[in-house]
């Protein structure tokens, strides 16, 4: 199989095949987000450190652009960053649904975003990330703690109050399990 074989394939796999956009990871560090951006870009699971000072990551597959910023924590740099994902096509927030301690300020972080007005029409997915986990809360009380309502999963866009496509997948990057559903749904509206 060639590379670009592979990538169609991967693309795919996704529901992103020939589509041209741009997505964005966001969520607050140690979520997964670099974790699932070398899983998309080499198929397997590299395990790195965590990383604990913000930081921003891009790697393009076929016309898509997947980057990464870690929220949280400065103000400031939150600022610098918005001019740049705002220009998105799609967010995927990632929730490490196992950090009993840090999910308030997580779900926060998600509602600050959401009523962001330059953001207010770009789908979000919302990844519950480490289900594989012990500690990793259940779904109905992510749900409960995130406070959002889910506008479901095949609703066409023009049916949507609001004009914004959000929904909850529970994940695990390391298990591989989940993260394609989200990207299958988002594939929809971009
Ligand atoms: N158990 C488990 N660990 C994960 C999962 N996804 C990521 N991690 C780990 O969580 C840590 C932080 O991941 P990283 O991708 O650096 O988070 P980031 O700060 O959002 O970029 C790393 O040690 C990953 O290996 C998962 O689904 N399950
Ligand atoms: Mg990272």
């Amino acid at each position: 199989m060639t590379f670009t074989d592979w990538l169609m394939n991967a693309l795919a796999f996704l529901g992103l095949y020939n589509k041209k956009c741009k997505l964005v990871f966001l969520g607050l560090d140690n979520a997964g987000k670099t974790t699932l951006l070398h899983m998309l870009k080499d198929g397997r699971l590299v395990q790195h450190k965590p990383t604990y000072h913000p930081t921003s990551e891009e790697i393009r597959m076929g016309k898509i652009t997947f980057s990464a910023f870690d929220l949280g924590g400065h103000k400031e740099a939150r600022r610098i960053w918005q001019d740049y994902y705002a220009q998105c096509d799609g967010i995927v927030y990632i929730v490490d649904v196992a950090d009993v301690e840090r999910m308030h300020e997580a779900c926060e972080t998600l509602q600050e975003l959401l009523s962001n007005d330059i953001l207010a029409r770009v789908p979000v997915a919302v990844l519950g990330n480490k289900v594989d986990r012990p500690e990793a809360c259940s779904e109905s009380q992510f749900l409960h703690s995130l406070d959002i309502r889910p506008t479901g999963r095949q609703v066409p866009r023009s049916a949507i109050e609001g004009d914004r496509p959000i929904e909850v997948f529970m994940s695990s990057i390391l298990r591989k399990c989940g993260y394609a559903e989200a990207f299958r749904w988002m594939a929809q509206y971009v």
